[in-house]
């Protein structure tokens, strides 16, 4: 599999493992990296001290490249990116905001880099300041989203950069990555499905959370503050659009939302934490090592390319 994202990042697969707050350790990152794709460990709101560890334990892990995803609404945002500096991560990606003043930084280390942006104009700007690629996410992903469709969004980055594009948001099989593929995309990202992977080591409850959510069981809360969040529907997400409604502000809210991702990714206490998936969690029905999981991934997002040809070669011959 052949794409300028291969070849950038020096990997088998353009699959990237999405930075997901609190699950994205090392165990699960160097899982993926070892199976031909990309593992992201995700900082969310933890102090460098912390993922300094994890860094270190993916080194021990895997020999491959790897990525640190770097939440910018962090308070420790600065701090992770010094240490990213210091390490020489291979990969950093980033989430919830605009990368731009890290971006000389990271370039003379020789640091790939790949913003989340949500809109076009995002992602012109960061090709501007000169980042690697950009993963062009879909509000059909899960935790903090933008407005757009991954179907809509995706065409109109590729149209609008030069730099490689992944597709990211709603992708949990081969036949969405051949859809990102047809779309322009050169990568895809995927978060919900490696959840549900041996190698996630996780509270069992969230895994099982995800495994039973049908396609209409997530919903996004918080966009009254700016932040909106997409989770599976349970009794904090009711909580939380009950407080919303009665117009309660900014702080009220956050103090709700605080500390309640731990909540469900450690403690398993997924009617109480802050169970964050895509919209495509309806479609992850097993648990799966990482491997498998690529491996079917590919081969599946092969089929779906000759069964699209089959049925273009048939309506065009007349
Ligand atoms: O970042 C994510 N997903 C996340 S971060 C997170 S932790 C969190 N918790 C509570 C509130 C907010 C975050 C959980 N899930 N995905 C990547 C992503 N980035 N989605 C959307 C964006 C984004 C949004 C606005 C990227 C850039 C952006 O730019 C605004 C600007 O400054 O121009």
């Amino acid at each position: 599999m052949n794409s300028r994202i291969c070849e950038l990042l020096d990997i088998e697969y353009p699959i990237i493992q999405g930075g997901m707050a609190w699950i994205s350790t090392a165990e699960l990152a160097a899982a993926v990296s070892n199976s031909g794709g990309l593992g992201v460990i995700a900082a969310g709101n933890a102090p460098a001290d912390v993922i300094k560890k994890e860094i270190e334990k993916i080194k021990k892990l895997t020999n491959k490249p790897y990525g640190i995803n770097v939440m910018l609404l962090s308070p420790f945002a600065d701090e992770i990116m010094d240490l990213v500096v210091k390490e020489k991560v291979p990969v950093v990606t980033t989430g919830a905001g605009n990368p731009g003043k890290y971006i000389d930084a990271l370039k003379s280390i020789k640091t790939k880099i790949l913003p989340v942006v949500p809109s076009v104009a995002l992602a012109k700007r960061v090709e501007k300041a000169g980042v690697d690629a950009v993963i062009v996410e879909g509000t059909e992903a899960g935790g903090h989203i933008g407005e757009l469709t991954t179907m809509v969004l995706v065409p109109q980055v590729v149209d609008e950069v030069n730099i490689p594009v992944i597709a990211a948001g709603g992708i949990a099989d081969g036949r969405g990555m051949a859809a990102a593929f047809t779309l322009g995309a050169e990568g895809v990202q995927i978060g919900t499905r490696f959840i549900c992977s041996k190698e996630c080591n996780i509270h069992d409850g969230y895994k099982q959370a995800v495994l039973k959510a049908k396609d209409r069981d997530t919903v996004v809360t918080g966009r009254s503050t700016g932040h909106p969040v997409r989770v599976i529907k349970n009794k904090l997400s009711k909580e939380f659009e009950k407080l919303e409604k009665s117009g309660a502000g900014i702080e009220e809210l956050e103090k709700l939302g605080a500390g309640k991702l731990r909540l469900s990714v450690v403690d398993g206490d997924i009617k109480n934490g802050s169970v964050m998936a895509g919209q495509i969690a309806g479609l992850v029905k097993e648990i799966k090592s990482c491997d498998k999981i690529i491996e079917e991934i590919v081969k599946e997002a092969f089929e779906a390319y000759e069964s699209a040809g089959r049925f273009y070669l048939k309506h065009s011959v007349k």
